[in-house]
């Protein structure tokens, strides 16, 4: 097997964004795009000689082909094992384990997250340290300026290693191991809550549907909760990975989970319902004819925790990301919890999760997680929950009836702008950043503005900052504006507001969150000028 230096030149526009580089599949799929990308990782990292790494992805097309040139990539820049997941599949929050459990020096995730695949969708490359979580912002920056100089790649020329059977093969010199990507996982889940009290919830006729949406929790959802914890056959829904997620986008959202939506709002409803995305680290969570917004979630799963084996000696802190809503928050003052806020991306949750200040953290973008790895995971949400609500002993819809009773309600929506052009969206940032200073006292749509900023985030752990994450505008009551540039988008620019208010009038609980929140969104589209930049009056998705 010849070791071959190809020669390349740097190909613009491959800085990764919020989660790694996310680009249309077919631009991946041009001449040296991956093999340029993926060489940079291994400068950025210091070269692969030696080293050990996992790979796997969420079965979108061109993952195979692509984890067959970065197994060669690797075996040529001197990788001493690969560790990659049955049929190069494996999940974001599994890969992170696995990256932990076998102390290896990272791993590569092939993922576009929550957007569509297939040939005219998205895919996506992600590099993960030794700590199982996404590239910090330093390592990010080394592959970015590697992607820059770049002048030549090195490759294998050989037979693509089989990935369909568990067990060791060398290529060249570098042992592939193909593993099942479930059973360690599984093992985790196991050890971190109280299967026996899942179990006796379930026997005692609790049911469940869980949506793996045509992607990579499907393998893993099965094994879990019908497998070992005897939830019917059928329980999980749509559980066969497809390379295209069924003509769908794999988001765990009310609009993409339309099928569970319908399923947890008919008749005959089932107790819980859930849903995860492409890569597994997303969740989204239903009870009969109620949907749990992600930012109640976490503050959910902060005051309950400690009722699941895991978290029984109680929480070192909570983190959630500052356009998440305040919930959180709440909970953790009433609790004596420390409680951060970080800039959008999990990457930013590593360093207080490495040093041991947070367990528990979760963004508004349907991600949860703790310290049990260094990624949100959609699944480990669900049987938090369902531990939760095992040991309690009520339903979904009682179990939130109760939290806004004990801490009020933070009504909470975000607006997505989509497709919006890059020079405009920067333009309506640019002009709200000038007018930042002379928003306070006035008042707009009936709500005075208590304080406007720009969030820079200070890391207490390593002291690095990161500017411009987000600009915000306090209104009074509790109320909150957000807006930012969305870091994930693959054309266009996705403009993201961010709406808040807060209730601690039990008669308000039940109103329908547009409605709870329409001086807010008054507020911001007069304040952010967004007609007047975009010529949008209405987002294109509410989440
Ligand atoms: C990624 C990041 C999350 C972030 C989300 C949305 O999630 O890991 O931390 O909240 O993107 O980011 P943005 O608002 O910049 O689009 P995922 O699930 O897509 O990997």
């Amino acid at each position: 097997m010849e070791r071959l230096t190809i020669e390349t030149t740097p190909i613009d526009g491959q800085k990764p964004g919020t989660s790694g580089l996310r680009k249309k599949t077919k631009v991946f799929m041009q001449t040296h795009y991956l093999e340029n990308f993926v060489q940079a990782i291994f400068d950025g990292i210091g070269g692969a000689d030696g080293k050990t790494l996992v790979l796997g992805g969420d079965g979108r097309y061109f993952g195979d082909r692509a984890a067959q040139v970065i197994l060669r990539m690797a075996a040529a820049n001197g990788a001493a094992r690969v560790i990659v997941g049955q049929g190069a599949l494996m999940s974001t929050p599994a890969a992170s384990n696995l990256i932990r459990k076998r102390g290896t020096d990272g791993g590569i995730i092939l993922s576009a997250s929550h957007n569509p695949g297939g040939p005219d969708e998205d895919f996506g490359v992600k590099f993960n340290g030794p700590n199982g979580g996404p590239a910090s912002e330093e390592v990010t920056g080394r592959i970015f300026e590697a992607t820059t100089k770049l002048s030549a790649y090195r490759i294998l020329e050989a037979q693509d290693a089989d990935l369909s059977n568990i067990g060791e093969q060398t290529l060249g010199d570098m042992i592939v191991e193909v593993v099942d990507p479930v059973a360690d996982y599984a093992a985790l889940m196991e050890e971190l809550f109280d299967f026996d009290a899942i179990r006796a919830l379930i026997d005692g006729g609790f049911r469940l549907c869980f949506d793996a949406m045509h992607a990579v929790t499907g393998p893993y959802a099965k094994a879990i909760l019908e497998g070992k914890l005897g939830a019917s056959e059928g329980s999980v829904i749509n559980a066969v990975p497809k390379p295209d997620f069924g003509g769908g986008h794999p988001d765990p959202n009310p609009v993409w989970a339309k099928e569970l939506v319908d399923i947890m709002g008919g008749v005959n409803a089932p107790d819980f319902g859930a849903a995860s995305d492409g890569d597994g680290d997303r969740n989204m969570i239903m009870g009969p004819g109620m949907y749990v917004a992600p930012s109640d979630s976490l503050a959910v799963l902060a005051a309950n925790a400690d009722l699941a084996p895991a978290y029984v000696k109680g929480l070192a802190g909570v983190a959630r990301s500052m356009p998440t809503s305040q919930a959180v928050d709440v909970v953790a003052d009433a609790k004596g919890l420390d409680c951060y806020e970080t800039p959008t991306g999990w990457k930013f949750f590593g360093n207080l999760l490495d040093d041991g200040r947070i367990t528990l953290c979760g963004e508004e973008s349907a991600g949860t997680g703790s310290d049990h790895v260094r990624e949100k995971d959609g699944l480990w949400a669900v049987l938090l929950w369902l531990n939760i609500l095992a040991v309690k002993k009520q339903g979904v819809v009682e179990l939130m009836q109760a939290h806004w009773a004990d801490y009020g309600r933070n009504f909470y929506s975000r607006h997505d702008f989509e497709g919006i052009e890059t020079e405009k969206a920067e333009a309506l940032m640019g002009d709200l950043r000038a007018r930042l200073d002379d928003l306070p006292g006035k008042t707009v749509a009936g709500r005075s503005i208590e304080a406007a900023d720009e969030f820079d985030y200070h890391d207490p752990v390593d002291g690095s900052i990161a500017k411009r994450q987000g600009l915000r505008v306090y209104l009074d009551n509790g109320g909150r504006i957000v807006l930012r540039l969305s870091g994930t988008g693959t054309s266009g620019a996705t403009l993201r507001v961010y709406l808040e208010d807060r209730s601690e009038d039990p008669a308000t609980f039940d109103r329908d969150v547009q409605d709870a929140l329409g001086e807010v969104i008054e507020a911001a589209h007069q304040i952010a000028r967004i007609e007047h930049h975009t010529g949008r009056t209405e987002p294109d998705v509410r989440a």
